[in-house]
């Protein structure tokens, strides 16, 4: 598979940054396991930007709550002090919800006006145009883009929905996206 390949080489610079260690670049050798490759678990902190890929799923989810609680400590003195992570929602590698999941976070939910909450204009390199499926949270409904920066024209659009499992001719060409 094309993204277990790159994520071969992707995920020793990720991990890198992610634990501290100096894991020389040259450690993933290209062709070397590529279909053993874990998944990656890749988070995604919209407030501030902040992005980490983990290989358990429990460290993606609570790295986004230390994210927040750093930022909002960073920020002491205004009115909120303990800000929390909302999860929007999930971006999945494969379809039916499965493979390496892209979790994005928000320091609110999505409401139940007209337009959109939260964006994302550029998907991290490990999922971009590699997304297959989604489930949105906090309220939140997900549009997908093909381009970077929400260009719809030209360019496919997909949703706003709740949820889906395939998403059809979007699938592995998104590249940014909104939540309604
Ligand atoms: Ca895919
Ligand atoms: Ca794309």
């Amino acid at each position: 598979m094309k993204l277990l390949h790159r994520i071969a080489l992707v995920s020793a610079m990720l991990l890198t940054t992610a634990l501290g260690v100096a894991v020389p670049a040259s450690a993933s050798a290209p062709d070397s396991k590529a279909d053993d490759a874990p998944d990656l678990y890749c988070s995604i902190y919209l407030p501030t930007g902040d992005e980490a890929c983990f290989l358990t799923f429990e460290e993606s989810t609570s790295w986004a709550q230390d994210t927040a609680q750093a930022s909002s400590a960073l920020s002491a003195g205004t009115e909120s002090s303990a800000l929390s992570s909302f999860l929007l929602a999930r971006l999945y590698e494969d379809k039916n919800k499965q493979g390496g999941i892209y979790s994005i976070f928000g320091d609110g939910p999505c409401d139940n006006t007209g337009g959109y909450e939260w964006e994302l204009d550029t998907f991290s390199a490990t999922y971009n145009n590699e997304i297959s499926s989604f489930q949105g949270y906090s309220n939140c409904d997900v549009k997908l883009f093909e381009n970077i920066s929400f260009n719809a024209s030209p360019g496919a659009t997909y949703g706003p929905y709740a949820s889906s499992n395939d998403v059809g001719a979007m699938n592995d060409k998104a590249s940014s996206a909104r939540f309604y």
